[in-house]
């Protein structure tokens, strides 16, 4: 072979290793999101998230182009999370009844507009057959056993969230890149992978599994997330991490209870837990982000702009998403955006303008 043959050889066969890269790079999807989210940390900006925004709203479901959040402030988030419960089942529609086809499509359109998505998971109980808050069992012992039926069960369900994820492409056929959060809230036990319900080890054991199946399928579009519930302690933030190698982004959920009495047993916490992710974020060269938080039925009319604002511009992180607006009849009370009319849409639409915040349009200048 001549030295030019070897060469081209040489090249044909990285392209082919490369295949989805760009021509100047070999980076990932995730890569890509990456560095979007830290351009969006060093631009000093937080991106805004709601959990199903496009699915189903205050009071209405499954209509091309709605969005309660679109609605009052007049852009879609620049994040949307979607739940994964039920994939593991091989089922149709989600846990609160969201098809993973409709899933799919509003990812694509999510990213078509310049805005990310993100994914959260509560599978069921693969020891009882129960669902997510169903603690009883021994599932996370048994997990943790090599070789367990139990074991298997994560490693099959973990595949299929693998595949369905690394399904989601673009008009390009390109993989949209996406947050994943798998077993979040763990420091907590309503979940049957909670602090009571395993140890550290039988925690950790789990993320490995879920991360060697999401390699397995060639799922190189997820940024990983880390999201503990309250904690006492750095100590207790970090006692079940599951490693630098597995995580991207240190989250927290910590939702506001208790109206406004609540408020400042809120904004300590999340100040201090966000201080916690904040610094380990810098220290490790990762990011932090507030993965989930809210004020059920938005009780306090300035909330978003009072108590949520001064959060986001207080610490350094990607992003801060609220939790879903369930549909009225189905789940009275229970949404974090307000809709037309209620009484906290000011504050939103503060929260809105703030130069802070990035909703789907700003942060599609953000490449
Ligand atoms: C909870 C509630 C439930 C829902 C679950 C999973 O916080 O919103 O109604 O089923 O999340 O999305």
């Amino acid at each position: 072979m001549t030295s030019t043959a070897i060469l081209i050889t040489l090249l044909a066969s990285q392209s082919s290793v490369c295949g989805n890269c760009q021509p100047d790079s070999c980076a990932t999807p995730a890569d890509g999101l990456r560095s979007r989210l830290e351009r969006v940390v060093s631009d000093g900006k937080v991106i805004f998230g709601h959990h199903d925004d496009t699915a189903y709203g205050f009071d209405w479901q499954y209509e091309d182009g709605r969005s309660d959040t679109k609605e009052t402030v007049g852009d879609y988030p620049g994040l949307i999370n979607w739940d994964l419960g039920l994939i593991e089942c091989d089922v149709p529609v989600q846990l609160d009844g969201v098809p993973f086809e409709f899933i799919a499509q509003e990812v694509r359109k999510q990213n078509a507009r310049g805005g990310i998505n993100s994914f959260s998971w509560h599978p069921r109980n693969p020891s009882t057959g129960g669902d997510s808050w169903d603690v009883t069992g021994t599932a996370m012992a048994e997990i943790a056993s090599p070789g367990s039926a139990l074991s298997d069960t994560i490693r099959s369900w973990s595949g299929k969230a693998a595949r369905f994820i690394a399904s989601l492409t673009d008009e390009q056929g390109r993989k949209i890149p996406v947050v994943f959060r798998p077993w979040h809230e763990h420091t907590g036990s309503w979940f049957w992978w909670g602090k009571d319900l395993s140890t550290p080890e039988q925690y950790k054991e789990l993320w490995k599994i879920t991360r060697e199946e999401f390699d397995k399928a060639g799922a190189d579009n997820v940024v990983w997330a880390y999201s503990p519930d309250r904690v006492a302690s750095l100590e207790d933030y970090m006692e079940r991490y599951p490693g630098d190698d597995y995580v991207d982004i240190f989250g927290v959920d910590i939702y506001h209870f208790g109206g406004e009495q609540g408020t400042p047993e809120y904004v300590e916490t999340a100040k201090r837990i966000l201080g916690y992710t904040t610094t380990l974020a810098k220290e490790r060269g990762k990011l932090a982000a507030f993965t989930e938080t809210g004020l059920e039925g938005i009780t306090i009319a300035d909330w978003y702009d009072s108590t949520l604002l001064p959060l986001c511009e207080e610490f350094p992180i990607a992003y801060v998403c609220v939790w879903r607006n369930a549909k009225h009849d189905v789940k009275p009370g229970h949404f974090y955006v307000p809709f037309k009319g209620h009484p906290a849409e000011k504050s939103f639409k503060k929260f809105h303008d703030s130069n802070r915040i990035l909703f789907s349009k700003e942060l599609s200048e953000i490449k």
